[in-house]
């Protein structure tokens, strides 16, 4: 399909979606008990389907949404908790077009599979907006807006502040350990990475694996990449902070020192990763900000007051090298 089509089938979406989120409401089923003169349907009714609470960084997420919506009175929040299934999502969707809530605001676990259901919400006339993580559709017209940020870039850092950490001359053996298989957090954060390094033979990938972004089967994998390579291994790539936190613990139950011995560098930035970097233990940290309840407020009410609002909200990051920088940051942590 030629870019000129494509964007004007977009331009239309979106001009649909402040078109229906405007008139809708009206439908809405906001509380009125307040004998507001405005009266019933003043609020977005927001149907929020969560992947679960694998990491530190989502339950960031979860009380970011949870907070913000949940203090501002313009706000309903139906909240579900998928428990990293994506059916469950499926379900969540199913039940949130049911109700006929305003806007759907859903973090897909993996990329695939959502044509179906989204099909459904865009019948129904419910816009839905993609929190943190990405989707493969064709039809971009199934969803309005991605807030979150670009994995591929996190991925790109995780590689440049490596090799410039360890010098572009030495030979390391990384391994890496990867997200949850098929989500866009995982397959870009991969992307970003291998795209960086392959310009530079002497770093290779010798182990990679998933650890579905938990703290328990990021300690698991390590520990079979040490037993099979252990004094190999030169640096650990995780694609969370809970992966390389329990990755940390296999390092030392195998007796060598992370940080020193095997270097870490971790994506996310959760306040555990920063007092694991002023330990030692850790290296670099890749901050990917799960603080995105302010920006899905702004976007539902921009959308609310017809105006059109961008395709890609990105968030503000930034990259922790060492101790000192890893101190500077931690009072002012949030998460
Ligand atoms: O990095 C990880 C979480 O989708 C960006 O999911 C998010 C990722 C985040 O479980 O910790």
């Amino acid at each position: 399909m030629g870019k000129t089509k494509k964007g004007w089938m977009l331009l239309f979406a979106s001009l649909m979606t402040i078109f229906l989120l405007a008139g809708c409401n009206s439908e809405s089923s906001g509380s009125s008990s307040d004998g507001d003169s405005k009266g019933k349907g003043d609020k977005i009714v927001v149907g929020f389907s969560q992947i679960g609470a694998e990491s530190g960084w989502r339950t960031a997420e979860t009380d970011s949404i949870k907070d913000t919506l949940g203090n501002d009175p313009q706000f309903e929040l139906k909240f579900s908790d998928a428990q990293q299934k994506q059916e469950n999502q499926i379900k969540a969707l199913r039940s949130f077009i049911a109700q006929k809530v305003d806007l759907i605001a859903l973090a897909p676990v993996v990329e695939s599979g959502w044509e179906t259901v989204l099909k459904e919400a865009k019948n129904a006339d419910i816009p839905v907006i993609l929190l943190d993580r990405g989707i493969n559709v064709k039809d971009e017209t199934l969803y309005t807006s991605f807030i979150g940020s670009d994995f591929i870039t996190e991925g790109e850092n995780a590689a440049k502040e490596l090799i410039n950490l360890m010098g572009k001359d030495s030979k390391v053996n990384i391994v890496e350990l990867q997200g949850t298989v098929g989500a866009s957090a995982a397959n870009d954060r991969m992307a970003g990475f291998a795209k960086e390094i392959k310009g530079n033979a002497n770093y290779k990938i010798i182990k990679s694996q998933t650890g579905d972004f938990t703290r328990t089967k990021g300690k698991e994998v390590m520990e079979a990449f040490l037993k099979s390579d252990g004094d190999n291994i030169d640096a650990v790539y995780a694609h969370n902070d809970d992966m390389a936190l329990g990755a940390i613990q296999a390092i030392e139950e195998y007796g060598l020192k992370p940080g020193e011995d095997i270097k870490v560098v971790s994506v996310d930035g959760i306040k555990d990763i920063f007092k694991a970097v002023i330990a030692g233990k850790a290296n670099i940290i890749i901050e990917c900000n799960p603080l995105l309840g302010p920006q899905l407020a702004q976007a539902a009410k921009d959308l609310k007051a017809g105006k059109e609002i961008e395709r890609w909200i990105k968030t503000d990051e930034e990259v922790f090298v060492g101790k000192e920088a890893a101190e500077k940051a931690l009072s002012s942590r949030q998460y």
